[in-house]
């Protein structure tokens, strides 16, 4: 049956050679800052939204509920370690899956940054992921949307290149965006209408990004179902560092690092 049920740590760098990105792949991601990989756990999905649906029906599981300015002051509730405490979803951190694009776009010293489970009932606004760590810190966040995901409902929207998190683009974007009521004094538009890739998504699709890509969510309706498993390089700022930026972004396979 699922992978996800049965993988030990000790059999997944072998096993996640057959799931390493193509440089195709790799060099999207690294030039637009996210990545979709269709279908690439469709075979366990049941076995996946089960597993999500029994820690968030746990009445004696500990939630976060927030209502942030982030998200409109609507309401979202987290569970924060969340794969970490389901020993149904706990193997898909060493998934041969899982390993294979990590290993991909980090390379293969890699650190676990934890997981969260979410269900919102709000949209999300413009935002990279520097709340989790800062962005000299190079991370990359797998997310699982269990829902059929479009613009008109929550689909997670990405700004290409914003990944660039020195350049001035980047900065401006995350200045701008600080304040999201501001939008529309900067720009003379919405927030939803800012340029932007809407990445579209059916329940067994991977969704990958930077957490410095910056993203959001419009038109998200009620119960809009993700967790996501976290990954990071072992010591801050080394990915940085190698990157010439006066360069263009090379191609490379998955096993250049
Ligand atoms: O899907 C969403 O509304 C936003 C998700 C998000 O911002 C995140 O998990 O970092």
């Amino acid at each position: 049956m699922s992978q996800a049920l049965t993988t030990q740590p000790g059999d997944t760098d072998q096993a996640s050679n057959q799931y390493l990105l193509t440089p195709q792949q790799i060099h999207f991601f690294e030039t637009f800052g996210f990545l979709k990989v269709p279908g690439l756990f469709a075979d366990d999905v049941d076995d996946i939204i089960s597993g999500f649906e029994a820690i968030f029906g746990d009445k004696e599981q500990p939630v976060w509920e927030t209502k942030e300015a982030l998200h409109g002051d609507e309401r979202r509730i987290i569970i924060p370690g969340f794969i970490e405490q389901s020993p149904h979803l706990a193997p898909l951190q060493h998934d041969p899956r899982v390993v294979g694009v990590v290993r991909s776009l980090i390379g293969n010293e890699y650190k676990w940054a934890s997981s969260d489970g979410n269900l919102f009932y709000c949209e999300s606004y413009w935002h990279p992921d520097n709340y989790a760590a800062p962005l000299q810190h190079y991370h990359v966040k797998l997310s699982f949307y269990l829902d059929d995901l479009t613009g008109d409902n929550g689909a997670i929207r990405i700004i290409p290149g914003s990944h660039f998190h020195q350049q001035t683009f980047a900065r401006t974007l995350r200045k701008d965006f600080i304040d999201s009521s501001a939008i529309s004094d900067r720009y003379g538009i919405d927030g939803r209408d800012i340029p932007s890739y809407t990445v579209h998504s059916s329940p067994g699709d991977l969704v990958i990004w930077n957490f410095r890509t910056i993203h959001a969510s419009y038109n998200g309706g009620e119960r809009r179902r993700l967790f996501s498993l976290n990954f990071g390089e072992v010591t801050a700022g080394e990915r940085d560092a190698r990157q010439d930026m006066n360069k263009a972004i090379p191609m490379r396979t998955a096993t250049d690092g």
